[in-house]
């Protein structure tokens, strides 16, 4: 097995306004949560190694790009390179994610249709609102990538689920790359 790989991996993490994806990030850094909302504008870039469950060291380059609509027109740019996205939503705001089509949309055109990604609930330690079944058939209309879209309920207050995400996060690169291959040897 390839013990390494060793370029950036650059991730993108998108999602509405205040959803929480810096929080997540700043968990994973091992930062302390803060309460207060301090809007991202443009993007915070952060490297992260890590060292899968099946050995696999990513080193990753993650592109926490600001969520607010008002960034629209520049966010393209950023998601050059993006080998992976994650796309966050609020648990406690529905339209965060009903909003995680436009979001898709917004990855494809920016970074290419067969960019793999997985999506996190935020926020899970408040009572969840959004409609399950409209979440479950987002994850299933996917028709670039090969496989069903990986989902995990986190909240960056609590730490619940950040870490797994991001192995979640890797067997899924691993997934994607395998089947890419796969297909390209038929
Ligand atoms: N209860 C709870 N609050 C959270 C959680 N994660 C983030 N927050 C709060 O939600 C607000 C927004 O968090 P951010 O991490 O700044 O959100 P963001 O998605 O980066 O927002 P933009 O940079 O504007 O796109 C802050 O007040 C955080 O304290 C969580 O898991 N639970
Ligand atoms: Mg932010």
């Amino acid at each position: 097995m390839e013990p390494h790989i060793g370029q950036y991996y650059k991730i993108t993490i998108i999602g509405d306004g205040a959803v929480g994806k810096t929080s997540i990030i700043e968990y994973l850094l091992g930062r302390e949560f803060h309460s207060t909302y301090l809007l991202t504008i443009g993007a915070n870039i952060a490297t992260y190694p890590y060292t899968s469950a099946s050995g696999q060291l990513f080193r990753y380059q993650f592109w926490d790009l600001a969520g607010q609509r008002r960034f629209d027109l520049v966010r393209g740019p950023f998601y050059k390179g993006s080998r992976a996205c994650i796309m966050v939503f609020d648990v406690t705001r529905p339209l965060s994610m009903e909003n995680l089509k436009l979001w898709r949309e917004e990855l494809h055109t920016n970074a290419g249709p067969e960019v793999p990604f997985i999506v996190l609930g935020n926020k899970c330690d408040l009572p969840a609102v959004y409609n399950k079944e409209l979440l479950q058939e987002f994850l299933d209309s996917n028709p670039n990538i090969p496989f069903e879209i990986p989902y995990l309920p986190t909240s960056a207050r609590m730490g619940t689920n950040v870490h797994e995400a991001i192995e979640i996060l890797s067997q899924t690169i691993l997934k994607a790359r395998m089947k890419r291959s796969q297909l390209n040897i038929e």
